[in-house]
C-alpha cells in the first residue's frame, strides 16, 4: 500500500495530523506500506488532484481518500487488532476526535501556522499563507498572537489527563483509535518543533512517551523542523 503524505520543504518532515492517524493506523494493523511525499501546492503529485488533499492511500483495488474512510477501509478489509472492539470504544473515540477539533486544533494552529509557513517549500509559501489566512480572518502573525493560546491548551490538557492518570492508554491497557486519534495532534507539532510551546501534566507527557515507542519507535524516529 502507498500512502500520499504532506511534507515540509524538508522532504523527510511529516507533519500532516491526518497523515499521522492513518499511519499509525497501518502499524496497528502490522501492514506493509510505503510514504510518498507530496507538498502542499503541487496537486498535480496528488492521486486525486480534483480532492487535493492527503491522506490518500492506494490499494491493490483503490484508491481512498479522508482519514476516517481509510481507517474504516482497513479496519473491514485488513486482517489484525481491530481499531476499537465495542460501540463504547467507538464513542469514546467519537468524542475524543470532536474533543480536539473543540478544544485543541483551535488553539494549536494559530500556534503553528506561521512556524509551519517559514519550513515549507518556496513554492507553497504564497499558496499555504494566503489558504490558512483565509480561513483564519487574519494574518498568520496575527493568528500566532492571539492571547491565550498556551493558557487554553494547558486547560484542555487537563482534561486528557484525567483517562491518563488511571489507564496506560486512552484505550486501556493497549492503545485504540483514540489514543491515534489524540497522538496525531501531537505529532503535528512534533514535526513543526520539537520544542515545548506549553505546558503538558506529567500523565500526558507520560502518555506521549508511550506512544512514541510504539511500533518500535516509529513516531519518535520521525524529523522535526525545529
Ligand atoms: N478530513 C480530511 C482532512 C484532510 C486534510 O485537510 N489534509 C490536509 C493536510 S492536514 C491537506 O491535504 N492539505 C493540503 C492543502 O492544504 O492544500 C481527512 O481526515 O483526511
Amino acid at each position: 500500500m502507498k500512502l500520499y503524505d504532506l511534507a515540509l520543504a524538508d522532504i523527510d518532515v511529516r507533519l500532516s495530523p491526518w497523515c499521522w492517524l492513518v499511519k499509525f493506523a497501518l502499524l496497528h494493523k502490522g501492514a506493509a506500506f510505503e510514504t510518498v511525499p507530496v507538498r502542499f501546492a503541487d496537486k498535480t503529485q496528488y492521486p486525486d488532484p480534483e480532492h487535493g488533499r492527503v491522506p490518500v492511500l492506494m490499494t491493490a483495488e483503490e484508491t481512498i481518500t479522508d482519514s476516517a474512510r481509510i481507517v474504516a477501509w482497513l479496519e473491514k478489509n485488513v486482517a489484525g487488532e481491530p481499531f476499537t472492539t465495542t460501540d463504547a470504544e467507538r464513542a469514546a473515540s467519537d468524542f475524543y476526535q470532536a474533543w480536539l477539533g473543540a478544544r485543541i486544533y483551535p488553539f494549536l494552529g494559530p500556534m503553528l501556522f506561521l512556524k509551519i509557513w517559514a519550513n515549507v517549500h518556496e513554492d507553497d509559501k504564497e499558496y499555504f499563507r494566503t489558504s490558512r489566512e483565509e480561513r483564519l480572518g487574519k494574518t498568520l502573525e496575527e493568528a500566532a498572537a492571539t492571547p491565550g493560546l498556551a493558557d487554553n491548551l494547558e486547560t484542555s490538557l487537563q482534561t486528557l489527563a484525567a483517562p491518563l492518570a488511571r489507564h496506560k492508554f486512552l484505550g486501556g491497557e493497549k492503545p485504540n483509535l483514540a489514543d491515534y486519534q489524540v497522538m496525531s495532534a501531537f505529532m503535528w507539532q512534533r514535526a513543526v518543533t520539537a520544542k515545548p510551546l506549553y505546558e503538558a501534566p506529567q500523565a500526558v507527557e507520560a502518555w506521549k512517551e508511550r506512544m512514541l515507542d510504539l511500533f518500535d519507535g516509529y513516531a519518535r524516529k520521525a524529523k522535526s523542523a525545529e
